[in-house]
C-alpha cells in the first residue's frame, strides 16, 4: 500500500524536511522550484502532495492523504474531525494574538462591555475565544493582511499569528492578549492508521523521536 503525506510549501515544508529525513524519507524534488503538486520520494511507497496550509486537514480528513503536517491555528479553525493528532512537532512556532492599534485601549473596551469589531481569517477560533470571555464581537472574515484592517477603520482589533512581532510594529499595532501558543502537528487519517498501521507507525515514531 502506498502512503501519501500532505504538506504546504514555505515554512512548514522547510521545517518538516529534517523530520522526514529522520524517518528515512527524502523528496526527489523541491516544491519551491518545481510546479509539480505530487512529489516522489526516495521511498517507492511514499509520496508527498503539496497543498495550501489551510487545506492540509481537509485532504487528511477525507483520506486523500494518509498523514500531513498542519499548524495548530489551522487545526483549531478546521475542528480536527476525523483526525488523529499524535505528535506536536514543535515547528513553525508562533502565537495567536489579539492585536490593536497603539492608541486603542483594549482592556478598557472589554471592561465597559463595548462591542468589538474583529477582523481575522480565524473566525471560528475568534468566535469561541471572545464568547468564552463574554465579549460581544462583530467578526469580519479576511483572507490575509489582517494588519491593515484597523488602520483603515474596518475593525477595532485583529486576531492573527505573531512570531517576531515585526509586522505588528511596522503597522503601529501591538499585541494585547494571547489566544494560544501555536506549533505544527502531525495529523493522521484515523481509518488509514488502522488499515496501513505497519507502514504508518514507524513514520509516526520517527517524527516523534526527531521532534522531541
Ligand atoms: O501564506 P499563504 O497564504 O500561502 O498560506 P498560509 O499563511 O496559511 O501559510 P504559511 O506557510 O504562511 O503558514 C503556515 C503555518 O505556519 C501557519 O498555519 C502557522 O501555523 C505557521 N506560522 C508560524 C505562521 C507564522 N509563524 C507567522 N508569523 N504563519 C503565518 N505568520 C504570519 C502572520 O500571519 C503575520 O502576517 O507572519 C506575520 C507575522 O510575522 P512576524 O514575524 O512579523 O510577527
Ligand atoms: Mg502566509
Amino acid at each position: 500500500m502506498s502512503i501519501t503525506l500532505a504538506l504546504s510549501k514555505g515554512r512548514i515544508f522547510e521545517e518538516t524536511l529534517p523530520l522526514l529525513a529522520a524517518a528515512g524519507i527524502e523528496p526527489t524534488e523541491d516544491p519551491e522550484r518545481s510546479r509539480k503538486l505530487i512529489i516522489a520520494t526516495n521511498r517507492p511507497d511514499v509520496r508527498l502532495i503539496i497543498v495550501r496550509a489551510t487545506d492540509v486537514p481537509t485532504y487528511v480528513q477525507h483520506g486523500a492523504a494518509d498523514l500531513g503536517v498542519a499548524g495548530k491555528d489551522v487545526l483549531m479553525e478546521h475542528g480536527g474531525e476525523g483526525l488523529y493528532q499524535p505528535v506536536d512537532l514543535n515547528i513553525a512556532r508562533c502565537r495567536m494574538m489579539v492585536a490593536a492599534p497603539l492608541g486603542f485601549d483594549y482592556e478598557a473596551a472589554v471592561r465597559r462591555g463595548a462591542r468589538l469589531r474583529v477582523a481575522t481569517k480565524y473566525v471560528q477560533t475568534a468566535r469561541l475565544f471572545f464568547a468564552a470571555k463574554g465579549v460581544h464581537v462583530d467578526l469580519i472574515k479576511l483572507y490575509g493582511s489582517m494588519e491593515l484592517a484597523p488602520l483603515v477603520g474596518l475593525a477595532d482589533v485583529i486576531v492573527d499569528l505573531v512570531s517576531t512581532g515585526g509586522t505588528l510594529k511596522a503597522n503601529n499595532l501591538a499585541a494585547v492578549e494571547e489566544i494560544a501558543p501555536i506549533s505544527s502537528r502531525l495529523i493522521v487519517n484515523q481509518a488509514a492508521l488502522k488499515l496501513k498501521h505497519r507502514q504508518l507507525q514507524p513514520i509516526i515514531d520517527a517524527f516523534r523521536r526527531a521532534a522531541a
